[in-house]
């Protein structure tokens, strides 16, 4: 053993992850170690080695495996167990591996598929569970030319059963959180089979697992697709269904099922929105906020985060890390008084702890701050750490909050024009950085410089991503 944990050992920051003298990861203090590496075997076929020769070059293979898991997950490829990694591991997940591909001769013959309800759950009642899968298999036969018929008695082509531990198929479930499903990919016998594991609280809310997109998706592999790395998509592995979450099918899901079924004969439907794209020139964001070192930008579902440090820059949705917090958000800004994060949509907004929850009473109303109830929605909102004032944009207008006074600065509101020369309205996103102050109108930049009071650069939205 000693060898493999010697190789382990120097890819570890020790702070992070070990504290005490090197032991075996299964004995490590905090089990980051070993989760990690049940974590790469289950999901990423990774083989740890037996030790018996150290290996002098070349990439550790559970370094490899572990950029490999990372990349998948939209995380720094640091190749290290760092937090970010441990808290993605952690996240409650479908029970299939992240690279085995099915194949496209996986599929179905026939167009219309019957399913069985075998065992029901002990948490929810069967009504519910028989709504919810009947809706799940609505958004697949929406999307490709499948029907979908529930039999009660004799033999179906998809037996779906909620079950508890071992269950006689080599892969046993593991109790509350962790993996919550499985399935089979199509094929007769267990083929197109779905598995729920019994211990999950399943809901129809946003408590517990909302079994609904957890069906979808594990519809999605009895129908043949795999896992997919669109955070966006219902096949992407981690269950990542907020508070306000719309259950939906996304572009990559929709065309990986015509792919695999051809077109719906009567589908004039039009596609769900692609992923947004980073690179995509005519990029313009919903809101943009300091979050201690680094940016967050907000798109329609989905957040990129910048960090000084980071060399990758993926996009993941908000509610991997904000679970109830809505899309399409209007304006968010870091209150550093508070060491929180506020995030505006329509007349309510959420005050967000470091600990990512949302602070107990939220959403609130936008009154709080001073606004008159013609003030029906924020355009972009922009603080500033030194002076703790916060500026407030609404349509041609700019409103000044004293965070320390708790209210609103006499004067005000007054025109953008005035108080910010050079910038145009509405604005669409906006924040303070480094001395500087940057306006996001459409799929522009302002870099406007606040000692001489004037715009200073014109730059593409998206230049933070680098694009
Ligand atoms: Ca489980
Ligand atoms: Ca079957
Ligand atoms: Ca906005
Ligand atoms: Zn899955
Ligand atoms: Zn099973």
């Amino acid at each position: 053993m000693w060898s493999l944990w010697f190789g382990l050992f120097t890819l570890l920051q020790p702070a992070v992850v070990f504290t005490a003298p090197l032991r075996p990861a299964g004995l490590s203090r905090d089990g980051h170690l070993e989760l990690a590496e049940v974590y790469l075997v289950k999901f990423y076929n990774h083989k740890p080695e037996n030790g018996r020769r150290r290996r002098t070059a070349g990439l550790d293979p559970f370094q490899a495996k572990l950029r490999e898991m990372q990349h998948f997950f939209g995380l720094e490829e640091s190749g290290e167990v760092d937090p970010q990694t441990i808290r993605a591991m952690r996240r409650a997940r479908c029970g299939l591996s992240d690279v085995e591909r099915f194949g496209k001769t996986m599929r179905w013959t026939n167009k219309t598929l019957t399913y069985k309800i075998s065992k029901f759950s002990s948490k929810m009642s069967s009504a519910r569970v028989k709504t919810a899968f009947r809706q799940a298999w609505q958004l697949w036969a929406q999307a490709a030319p499948l029907k979908f018929r529930r039999k009660r008695r004799s033999d179906a082509d998809i037996v779906i059963s909620f079950n508890n531990k071992d269950h006689n198929d080599g892969s046993p479930f593991d109790g509350e959180g962790g993996i919550l499903a499985h399935a089979f990919s199509p094929g007769p016998g267990i083929g197109g089979d779905v598995h729920f594991d019994d211990e999950e609280t399943w809901t129809t809310n946003g408590s517990g697992y909302n079994l609904l997109p957890v069906a979808v998706h594990e519809f999605g592999h009895a129908l043949g697709l795999s896992h997919s790395s669109d955070p966006g998509a219902i096949m992407f592995p981690a269950y990542n269904f907020g508070l306000h979450s719309v259950l939906q099918l996304s572009y990559q899901d929709v065309k990986d099922i015509k792919e695999m079924y051809g077109e719906r004969s009567t589908s004039p439907d039009r596609l769900p929105p692609k992923t947004p794209d980073r690179c995509d020139p005519d990029l313009s964001f919903d809101a943009v906020t300091g979050m201690q070192q680094e940016l967050v930008f907000f798109k329609d579902r989905f957040i990129w985060r910048v960090h000084p440090s980071f060399d990758e820059i993926r996009i993941t949705l908000i509610t991997s890390l904000w679970t109830e917090i809505p899309a399409d958000i209007d304006a968010a800004y870091e209150n550093t008084n508070k060491n929180s994060i506020l995030v505006f949509k329509g007349s309510q907004y959420w005050e967000m702890l470091s600990s990512l929850k949302v602070k107990e009473g939220f959403p609130r109303n936008i009154s709080d701050f001073g606004f008159p109830s013609s003030v029906k929605s924020i355009d972009a909102v922009l603080s500033f750490r030194e002076t703790h004032l916060t500026d407030f944009f609404i349509g041609g207008e700019c409103w000044r909050f004293n965070e320390d006074a708790g209210q609103m600065m006499e004067g005000f509101p007054k025109p953008i024009a005035h108080e910010w020369p050079g910038i145009k309205s509405p604005v669409d996103a906006a924040v303070a950085h480094d001395g500087r102050v940057y306006f996001f109108i459409g799929p522009q930049q302002l870099e406007f410089t606040p000692p001489i009071r004037r715009v200073t650069q014109r730059l593409p939205a998206n230049t933070w991503l680098r694009c």
